[in-house]
C-alpha cells in the first residue's frame, strides 16, 4: 500500500503502528473536557486517502429504498447543521494491559485511544428523510433493516478493499440517536486522520462503526457483511481461542460498557507529595451517563467518591447543541499517598453497571473491551 500522503501528526503521540498510522497521546492529554485534535487517537487500517475535488466529493445511498440519491457535501451542510459532544472510542482502548495477563491479537493501546469531541454535521435521520425513510422508522418500505456505511480508504482486511460497518437502521433514523455526518470537529473542518470529508459518528457506540472517508450508504436487508463486522470486534467468553472460534455465535460489537482511567499519572509513578490529585476520564455506551467514580488507594479495600466534571458552556455553542449525553465526564479526587501504593479508579453508570475488577474475567482472544479497574502503581518520593 501507498503511505506516501500521510498527514503531518503531532510528535508527542505515541506510535502504537506505523503503517497503518495508529497513535495515542500521552495519558496527561486527555484531561481537557474537550480533547485537542492534535491530541486525538487516530486510529487507522489503511493509508489516509486524497480528497482533493471537494466539489465533486458527493455521497450515494442507494439498496432498499425506493428514491436512491447522490448528495453532494454543498447539500449537506445546507441541512440542519448539529454539534453533539460524544466521546469516541476505539474498543482495543486498555488492550496492552489485557495482552498482560494473557496474549491477544491486536495493536496495543495504553488508555489513550479514546477522546472527547464536538462533532458538527448533519443527522443521519435526516439524510435518510431525503430517500423516503421516515423518522424513527425501523425499517425501509423495500424491507431494509440495517444502514451500511462504505468508505473509500484500502485495507488490507478487506484485500484491499474499504473499511465498512451497519447499524441497525432504527438507531440510524432516530434523531434522538444523535448519528451524524460530521464535517467538522471541535469547530474546525474535518482533518485528513478523523475522516476528511466525511465521517459517520455513531455515539455511545465503538469507534469501529463510525465510518471516516464516507463514500457511499447502502441500505441492506441483513449487517454488513465486512471483516471489521464479521471477523473482528466481536467480544469472546475466555474460553474461546483461536482454533475454536466461531465468528457466528457472536454478534458484531455496539455499545461499549461503562470505563475509566487514571491519567494523571503514567503506568508506574512516582509523586513528590503526600497529597495528590488522581484525575481522568468516565464513560459509559448507550447513552448512559456516569453516576459515580470511586478512588482507592489501599488496593481496593476502601473507597472515596471523587468530583465530576462535564462542561457545559463550551465554545462553538449553539442551540441546536445537545445536552452532554454522549459525553465523558472528568473525575478527580485530592488523597493522601501512602508510601507505596496502588491506585484504583472504577466508575458506576446510570444502569448501575460497574466494571470488573479483574481482566481475566473479560479476557478475549481479540483483545477488546478492557474495562477492568484501572490500576496504577505509585510511589511516594522521599
Ligand atoms: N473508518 C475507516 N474508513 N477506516 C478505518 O480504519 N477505523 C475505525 C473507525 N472508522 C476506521 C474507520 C476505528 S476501529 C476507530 S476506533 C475509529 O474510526 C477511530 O477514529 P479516529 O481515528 O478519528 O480516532
Ligand atoms: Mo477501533
Amino acid at each position: 500500500s501507498d503511505y506516501s500522503q500521510e498527514p503531518p501528526r503531532h510528535s508527542s503521540l505515541k506510535v502504537n503502528s506505523k503503517e497503518p498510522f495508529n497513535a495515542e497521546p500521552h495519558r496527561a492529554a486527555l484531561l481537557s473536557y474537550i480533547t485537542p485534535i492534535d491530541f486525538f487517537y487516530k486510529r487507522n487500517h489503511g493509508p489516509i486517502p486524497v480528497v482533493d475535488d471537494i466539489e465533486r466529493y458527493n455521497v450515494s445511498i442507494g439498496g432498499l429504498v425506493e428514491k436512491p440519491l447522490e448528495i453532494s457535501m454543498f447539500e449537506i451542510r445546507r441541512l440542519p447543521k448539529y454539534n453533539v459532544v460524544a466521546t469516541l472510542q476505539c474498543a482495543g482502548n486498555r488492550r496492552t494491559e489485557m495482552s498482560k495477563a494473557r496474549t491477544v491479537k491486536g495493536v496495543g493501546w495504553d488508555v489513550s485511544a479514546i477522546g472527547n469531541a464536538i462533532w458538527g454535521g448533519a443527522k443521519l435521520a435526516d439524510v435518510l428523510e431525503l430517500v423516503g425513510i421516515s423518522k424513527y422508522s425501523s425499517f425501509s418500505a423495500p424491507g431494509g433493516k440495517h444502514v451500511e456505511f462504505v468508505s473509500i480508504d484500502k485495507c488490507k482486511e478487506e484485500n484491499g478493499g474499504p473499511y465498512k460497518a451497519s447499524i441497525s437502521l432504527r438507531q440510524a433514523a432516530n434523531p434522538e440517536a444523535d448519528v451524524l455526518l460530521a464535517y467538522e470537529m471541535n469547530g474546525e473542518i474535518l482533518s485528513r486522520d478523523h475522516g476528511y470529508p466525511l465521517r459517520v459518528i455513531v455515539p455511545g457506540v465503538i469507534g469501529a462503526r463510525s465510518v471516516k472517508w464516507l463514500d457511499h450508504i447502502n441500505i441492506i436487508e441483513d449487517e454488513c457483511q465486512g471483516f471489521f463486522m464479521q471477523k473482528d470486534y466481536k467480544m469472546f467468553p475466555p474460553s474461546v481461542n483461536w482454533d475454536n472460534i466461531n465468528w457466528l455465535t457472536r454478534k458484531a460489537q455496539m455499545d461499549f460498557p461503562v470505563q475509566c482511567a487514571i491519567c494523571s499519572l503514567e503506568d508506574v509513578d512516582v509523586v513528590n507529595q503526600v497529597k495528590a490529585t488522581i484525575a481522568g476520564y468516565a464513560v459509559s455506551g448507550g447513552g448512559r451517563g456516569i453516576e459515580r467514580v470511586d478512588i482507592s488507594v489501599d488496593g481496593g479495600k476502601t473507597w472515596l467518591e471523587a468530583e465530576r466534571y462535564q462542561r457545559r458552556n463550551i465554545p462553538y455553542q449553539s442551540d441546536d447543541m445537545n445536552n452532554d449525553k454522549w459525553a465523558w465526564v472528568l473525575f478527580k479526587a485530592t488523597v493522601d499517598i501512602p508510601e507505596n501504593a496502588v491506585i484504583i479508579a472504577k466508575a458506576v453508570d446510570t444502569a448501575a453497571n460497574v466494571q470488573p475488577e479483574k481482566v481475566d474475567a473479560i479476557w478475549n482472544l481479540r483483545g477488546i473491551l478492557n474495562t477492568s479497574w484501572h490500576k496504577v502503581q505509585v510511589r511516594r518520593a522521599s
